[in-house]
C-alpha cells in the first residue's frame, strides 16, 4: 500500500507527481542518491519545520533530543507510542521526509513489526534501528554496552521490511560494533550480515573524534550499500572528505536541542536576573514568526472558506432628551442615572455587548458632555430640546444601515428579549409587552401597541404578530395589544426601509418633531412589522417610582 503523506497535492496531480510528494520516496532518493545528502535533527513540530526552513530536505528524528525535549533520559523512557506521537506533529508540520531513530525497535523483532507498521501509517519515511538490547543507552554513555545477537537482529530488520506499509519505507540499520569496543572486522561482519537481511542502508556510528575508522570502513565496503554516517565527535572533518570516501548521508544529530537549549538558558537567566524583557525583546523571535511558522495563515484562508461571515451586528441607542426626573436630571440626562452602581445607559450597553453587538452608537443631547458608556461611540442631537426621536434617529447617519437593534436609552430588559429579537428573520420586530395593564395616576405615556394577533399565552398558538399601529398614550383601548418596550431589530432591509420612511417624512415636514411610534405606525402601512410578545422582564424609567422599580431590577 502506498501511503500518501499530507502535503497540499493537487487532487488533479498525476499519479506519478503524488509519488514524488511520498515521504518513503523522497527519504529513499535522499540516500540513494550520488550526492551527498544531509539529514537535520529535529524533535518537534516546530524545530522539523525549522530545519526544512533552512533548506533540509531530510529530517533526523533524534531519540536523544525526543528524549530530552520531554525532560527523559535516551534509555526507553518514552514509550514509542509516545515518539510516535510526537513524529505526527512532526510529519505534519513539515513536509521533509522523517527518518526515525527507532533505537533498538523497542524490544524484539515482533516489536520492529509494530513499531514499522504504524511509521508507515503516519508518513514517517523510514527507521533507523541499532543492534544493541532494549532498553538502550545513549551511545555515548559508558564503554562496551553489550550487543545484539548478529542473527537476532537480523530477524528485526526482515520483520521491519515484511511489515512496511510503502515499498519504498527505508529501514537503515545502525551497527554500534566500533563505539562497542569491536574490531573492524565485527563491524563490516555485521554491516554485512544487516545488508543480507534487507537493510536498504547501513549506519556505521564512531565516537572517536577523527573520522579515521569511518573511512577505513567506507573503504573496505565498498558501494554494497548506501552508508549514513553521524560526526558528532568528529565534527571538526571537512564535509568535502565524506563526500570523497562516499557517504551517502550525514546526521547532524542534535544540534537543534543543543543549540534550543543555549537560547533558553540565556534568556531565562536573563529575564530572571533583570527582572525585565527589555534586553530581551529584539534578541527573541517576535510573535509573529510563531504564527508565521504554524501556519496561522492559512487558518485564516479557512476561516473565510468555512465559517458563515460573521454578521456585524450594531445598535442605535436614542438618549437625547432630558426625562422629567427633576432634580435628578438636573445635571445629566435620564440615561445617565445610576441604577445599583452603573448608569442606566452602561447596563444597557453592557447587555448589548452580551448579546453580541458590537458597535454602539448612542444619540446624545441634553447634557451630553455627562454622557458616556463603555463599549460606545456617539453622536450628538444638539437640537434636542425642539426636535423627536426620529430627528435623534436621523443623526445616528451611517450608523442607521445594515442590521441593528435600535433601542432608546432608558430600557432595562433581560437578555432573553433582545436573543429573541436577534433570532428572528424578519426585517423589522418589535419587543412587545403583552401584559394587562391599568395606568398609574403618575404614569408617563407609553408606546401603546395595535396589532392585528393579540397575544394568547397559549403553547399552540404560533401565528405571527404585526403592528396595525402605535401611539404614544396614557391609556389602554379595547384595541391595546400591549405596549412596545423601545426595543426593536432591524435587518438590513429593514434599516433601508427606515430611511426611506424619514425622508418621507421629511417630505411631509415631520421629521423633525415625530415620534418613534409614528415612524413605525407609518413603515406597518408599507412593510411588515413584526411583534414578538413578552410578559415583563422589562421596564423603562419614566417616573421616580420606575425608577425606585428599576433599582430593584437585575
Ligand atoms: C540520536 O540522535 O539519538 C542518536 C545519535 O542515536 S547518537 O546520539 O549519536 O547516538
Ligand atoms: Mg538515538
Amino acid at each position: 500500500m502506498n501511503r500518501i503523506v499530507r502535503h497540499p497535492i493537487p487532487r488533479w496531480a498525476a499519479e506519478t507527481d503524488r509519488a514524488a510528494h511520498r515521504a518513503t520516496t523522497a527519504l529513499r532518493r535522499e540516500i540513494f542518491s550520488p550526492d551527498l545528502s544531509f539529514l537535520m535533527e529535529a524533535h518537534s513540530g516546530l524545530s522539523a519545520k525549522l530545519a526544512e526552513e533552512a533548506g533540509f530536505r531530510g529530517i533526523w528524528a533524534s531519540g536523544l533530543a525526543i528524549s530530552a525535549s520531554l525532560g527523559l533520559r535516551d534509555s526507553n523512557e518514552a514509550s514509542w507510542t509516545q515518539v510516535l506521537e510526537i513524529l505526527e506533529y512532526m510529519v505534519d508540520s513539515a513536509s521533509a521526509p522523517i527518518l526515525v531513530d527507532g533505537d533498538t525497535g523497542h524490544g524484539n523483532f515482533n516489536n520492529v513489526r509494530r513499531f514499522v507498521r504504524k511509521l508507515g501509517e503516519r508518513g514517517v519515511g523510514g527507521v533507523c534501528i541499532e543492534d544493541k538490547l532494549f532498553p538502550k543507552a545513549n551511545s555515548f554513555i559508558g564503554e562496551a554496552q553489550p550487543l545484539a545477537d548478529v542473527d537476532e537482529f537480523c530477524g528485526r530488520i526482515k520483520a521491519g521490511k515484511d511489515s512496511q506499509v510503502d515499498d519504498d519505507f527505508v529501514i537503515v540499520a545502525r551497527t554500534e560494533a566500533l563505539i562497542s569496543g569491536w574490531p573492524m572486522d565485527e563491524a563490516l561482519r555485521r554491516a554485512e550480515a544487516y545488508h543480507q537481511a534487507g537493510a536498504d542502508a547501513i549506519l556505521i556510528h564512531s565516537k572517536r573524534a577523527d573520522a579515521q575508522e569511518i573511512f577505513e570502513f567506507l573503504r573496505r565496503w565498498g558501494e554494497r550499500a548506501p552508508v549514513v554516517i553521524v560526526p558528532t565527535t568528529y565534527h571538526s572533518t571537512p564535509t568535502d572528505l565524506f563526500r570523497q570516501a562516499g557517504v551517502s548521508t550525514v546526521i547532524w544529530a542534535n544540534h537543534l536541542l543543543r543549540a534550543s537549549i543555549t537560547a533558553m538558558r540565556e534568556t531565562a537567566r536573563r529575564i530572571h536576573d533583570d527582572q525585565s524583557l527589555q534586553d530581551v525583546e529584539g534578541r527573541v523571535a517576535g510573535v509573529k514568526d510563531v504564527f508565521r511558522l504554524v501556519g496561522n495563515d492559512e487558518l485564516e484562508a479557512a476561516e473565510a472558506r468555512y465559517l458563515p461571515a460573521p454578521q456585524r451586528q450594531r445598535a442605535i441607542v436614542l438618549a437625547a432628551s432630558r426625562g422629567e426626573l427633576g432634580e435628578l436630571t438636573r445635571d445629566r440626562p435620564k440615561c445617565m442615572i445610576d441604577v445599583r452602581g452603573q448608569p442606566l445607559l452602561q447596563r444597557l450597553v453592557s447587555t448589548l455587548i452580551e448579546s453580541g453587538v458590537r458597535e454602539t452608537t448612542v444619540v446624545r443631547g441634553y447634557r451630553k458632555e455627562a454622557v458616556s458608556a463603555w463599549g460606545a461611540r456617539y453622536v450628538d442631537n444638539d437640537r434636542f430640546a425642539d426636535t423627536g426621536e426620529v430627528y435623534s434617529l436621523g443623526m445616528a447617519g451611517q450608523a442607521l444601515e445594515g442590521e441593528l437593534v435600535l433601542a432608546y436609552g432608558d430600557v432595562l430588559f433581560r437578555r432573553y428579549i433582545l436573543d429573541s429579537l436577534l433570532a428572528s428573520s424578519a426585517d423589522i420586530v418589535l419587543a412587545v409587552d403583552a401584559r394587562p395593564w391599568t395606568p398609574a395616576p403618575a404614569s408617563g405615556s407609553r408606546d401603546l401597541v395595535e396589532a392585528d394577533h393579540r397575544f394568547s399565552g397559549d403553547y399552540l398558538d404560533d401565528a405571527p404578530a404585526h403592528l396595525v399601529s402605535m401611539a404614544s398614550a396614557f391609556a389602554p383601548s379595547p384595541a391595546t395589544a400591549g405596549e412596545w418596550m423601545g426595543l426593536a431589530r432591524l435587518s438590513s432591509l429593514g434599516a433601508q426601509w427606515v430611511v426611506e420612511e424619514i425622508e418621507a417624512l421629511k417630505a411631509d415636514g415631520l421629521y423633525e418633531t415625530a415620534d418613534l411610534p409614528t415612524l413605525l405606525t407609518r413603515l406597518a402601512a408599507r412593510h411588515p412589522v413584526r411583534i414578538k410578545y413578552f410578559t415583563g422582564h422589562w421596564m423603562d424609567v419614566d417616573t421616580l417610582a420606575d425608577l425606585a422599580d428599576a433599582r430593584n431590577f437585575t
